[in-house]
């Protein structure tokens, strides 16, 4: 078969001195980073949808990159072609993984029959791909955002009858997630959520997602998916307030209706930051509750109020995202290139430049963690600064030991405690830059 990215070879590691834009620096996958090769830990995902799909159209204007990979769109043979597109890419950089949404897959027909019979036949045709390359699937999920029939939500509608048309697409989503062995499968709620209450019962649709969410559950189950099912937190956008704002919001709702033996959570960075928190911040509050799944990796911009999706360029992020990924035994999903070049950038060498930028933030975020970690500074400094519930009146309340009418017994005989030691915040700031920056 002839190749779609013709002048690009199959991208070599070849060092931080390296001046070739066509090579990684820091990414060496087979490199042993606390034991394990950097591909293990960084099991790293080629989001189909935009970099397949995605050709630069924005509110102001049309796409800048030519994404038709030969073919007419809109039709199998473009489908066929993407496949095609997304192996040949996946081979050269290295990837092992995909994601996918049911439309990023085949165009969507008017009848749902002949969208499910063309998803059958594009999945036997990734599968082959799959068998003879050893890519794998990392997640699917259904695109139930994008429809003018979703305007009111999926799970969070008020018609019954689109709720049953997201069923049928979750169902369908669920058999080609299963066919192509897919470690998980995703529900982000891009449009469960509310634009004003003067309309909403907020109440009942957050009941009526639950419900989808029981009913995907035993679906999957029961066609054999062992996998782990994920909410992808995000707070707004398209939606103006969305349910699954973040991760605390998210593990809350899992677990108020009975949902999170089978739910993890998928963080986003982009997302976390347009919550008002830092991308570690939520990856922390889901590794504490058991709930770290997967990640999707980009970045946003702090200047910008929405959802930017860019590749991973800031080191302090994928440093400090690594540093929970491992302080958290690492991950049973990978990372997802949620991301996607900037309009200007339209040219197959930027789809690769991109990968590269994000696979290599990662690799450096590693082994700068890993070097965190090692140092055993900062982890002394916390463990340290709990030292007064390891004995005493402290060590009795950890144990339970003590009553609200002690304490206050203890402390008016105390009369005044000192202050409780210094958090030393630019000490520790100091040690990440000794670590990160070496010159
Ligand atoms: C949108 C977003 C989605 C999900 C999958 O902000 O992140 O692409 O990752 O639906
Ligand atoms: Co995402």
């Amino acid at each position: 078969m002839s190749e779609i990215f013709e002048n690009i070879p199959k991208i070599p590691y070849e060092g931080s001195a390296s001046k070739n834009p066509l090579a990684f620096k820091y990414y060496d996958a087979d490199r042993i980073v606390m034991g394990k090769p950097m591909k293990e830990h960084l099991p790293f995902a080629m989001a189909w949808w935009h970099n397949l799909g995605a050709n630069g159209v924005d509110m102001f204007g049309r796409g800048t990159a030519d994404k038709s990979f030969g073919a007419a769109e809109g039709t199998m043979e473009h489908a066929k072609a993407k496949v095609d597109a997304g192996f040949e890419f996946m081979q050269k950089l290295g990837l092992n993984y995909f994601c996918f949404h049911d439309v990023d897959l085949v165009p969507e027909a008017e009848d749902i029959k002949e969208t499910n019979r063309r998803l059958d036949e594009i999945a036997d045709y990734i599968l082959e791909k799959m068998e003879v390359t050893g890519i794998k699937c990392l997640w699917g999920t259904a695109n139930m955002f994008s429809n003018p029939r979703f305007m009111n939500g999926a799970g969070s509608t008020n018609s019954a009858d689109v709720y049953c048309f997201a069923a049928a697409q979750i169902k369908k989503a669920l058999d080609i997630t299963v066919k192509l062995g897919g470690r998980g499968y995703v529900f982000w709620g891009g449009r469960e959520g509310y634009e004003t209450l003067l309309n909403t019962d907020v109440k009942f649709e957050q009941e009526n997602i639950a419900r989808l969410m029981k009913m995907a559950v035993a679906y999957g189950r029961s066609i054999g998916f062992t996998g782990d099912f994920y909410i992808e937190p995000k707070p707004k956008e398209p939606m103006k307030h969305q349910y699954d704002f973040d991760a605390a919001t998210a593990i809350g709702f899992l677990r108020q209706y009975g949902l999170d033996k089978d739910f993890k959570l998928n963080i986003e960075a982009n997302h976390a930051t347009l919550a008002g928190h830092t991308f570690q911040h939520d990856l922390r509050i889901s590794a504490i509750n058991g709930m770290l799944g997967s990640i999707d990796a980009n970045q946003g911009d702090y200047l910008l109020g929405w959802d930017t999706d860019e590749f991973p360029f800031d080191v302090y992020e994928t440093t400090m995202c690594m540093y929970e990924v491992l302080q958290a035994g690492g991950i049973a999903g990978g990372f997802n290139f949620d991301a996607k070049t900037r309009r200007p950038s339209y040219t197959y060498e930027d789809m690769f430049e991109a990968y590269i930028l994000g696979m290599d933030s990662f690799a450096l975020g590693l082994l700068n963690a890993a070097e965190i970690i090692e140092d055993g500074r900062i982890g002394e400094f916390v463990h340290d600064r709990y030292e007064s519930f390891r004995s005493g009146i402290g060590a009795r309340i950890v144990n339970g030991e003590t009553t609200l009418e002690e304490l206050a017994a203890y402390a008016e005989k105390m009369g005044k405690p000192e202050l409780p030691g210094s958090g030393r915040q630019e000490y520790l700031e100091g040690i990440v830059n000794s670590i990160l920056f070496k010159k």
